[in-house]
């Protein structure tokens, strides 16, 4: 096993008796929510998924450790310090580890180190993608590159439109990742249930989406799946009001030069800074909502036995 991955003993014990595990995200904590919600929200996270029959393995850089499994206090180390801890994807990961800094896993590290540590099933609230305007700056978060190559199942509220989500849909096509609906036939986009792009495939039950992750991995197909599960109804958004904030956030990052591993954090942190707090709100609500569909799902792909 490699020297710089530690599974929590909690975990650790869960994945020898092959009982269920839920991965987790860190930049969600230090870059995606201001301090105190965002710790207030991973320490909910971890509960639903507790409530739900599965273990929760939160995922971060500490000290140069990959861990897999973090204690409250880690948690609450990485929400204060907020964006001082470095966001870290696939490229931040041999210096980072060699010179034993913090990192906070975005979806693609998060879902490296799952895979490091035997997890299969990750929930986050959304993904990286084809930015709009990309066809200029080449933006394309690697998590897209990360789904195309590691195995682990991702449980999103879909993707935001601070992305293109037409180009982010095709490259996922081109990579071989299927983008499955949860009970919809539709792409939710985050905030709102809907975004007038289909899905490729439509599943029902958590059984369905731990079948059908199993027969990729026995196929020896490489890379994971992507199961988009929207937003609970009484928590989404007005789709002008968010796609309005969503604009000027786009328009004002855009004027400012923002770019690289910057963008993503500050369109978030514009997009609430605008819809004055709403935002966050549903954010937190669809996180829940993702952590109990993927601690389901574990539940029931732990049934299928491991490969
Ligand atoms: N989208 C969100 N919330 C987030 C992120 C994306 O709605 O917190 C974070 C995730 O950690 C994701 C990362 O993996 O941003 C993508 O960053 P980039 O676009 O720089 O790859
Ligand atoms: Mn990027």
């Amino acid at each position: 096993m490699n020297k710089y991955l530690e599974i929590s003993p909690e975990v650790k014990k869960a994945l020898e008796e092959n009982r269920p595990v839920v991965a987790l995200e860190s930049t969600i904590i230090s870059h995606g929510m201001p301090y105190p919600q965002n710790v207030e929200t991973a320490l909910r996270v971890e509960q639903t998924i507790r409530e739900n029959g599965a273990v929760p393995a939160t995922i971060a850089i500490i000290g140069g450790k990959l861990k897999a499994g973090l204690s409250k206090e880690e948690i609450e180390y990485l929400g204060k310090k907020g964006t001082k801890v470095s966001k870290a994807s696939r490229r931040d990961l041999p210096v980072l580890v060699s010179k034993g800094e913090d990192g906070a896993t975005t979806v693609a590290t998060t879902m490296i180190i799952a895979s490091m540590a035997g997890i299969s099933i990750f929930a986050t609230g959304g993904i990286g993608g084809v930015h709009r305007g990309a066809e200029i700056t080449m933006d394309i978060s690697a998590d897209l590159e990360e789904l195309a190559m590691t195995p682990v199942m991702v449980v999103c509220a879909g993707a935001k439109s601070i992305l293109d989500l037409g180009l982010t849909l095709e490259y996922l096509e081109t990579k071989g990742v299927p983008v499955i609906g949860y009970r919809t036939e539709e792409l939710p986009a985050f905030y709102t249930r809907k975004s007038g792009f289909s899905v490729d495939y439509r599943l029902d039950s958590p059984k369905e989406l731990a079948c059908a992750f199993a027969a990729k991995k026995s196929m020896g197909l490489r890379g994971g799946m992507l199961v988009t599960n929207p937003i609970p109804e009484e928590y989404s958004m007005n789709a002008d009001v968010i796609n309005e904030a969503i604009d000027r956030a786009v328009e004002e990052s855009r004027k400012l030069g923002i770019r690289g591993k910057e963008t993503t954090p500050y369109l978030l942190a514009k997009i609430k800074d605008i819809t004055g707090g709403e935002s966050l709100d549903s954010n937190i609500h669809l996180v829940l909502n993702n952590a109990a569909l993927a601690a389901k799902t574990a539940c029931e792909y732990v049934k299928l036995g491991r490969d």
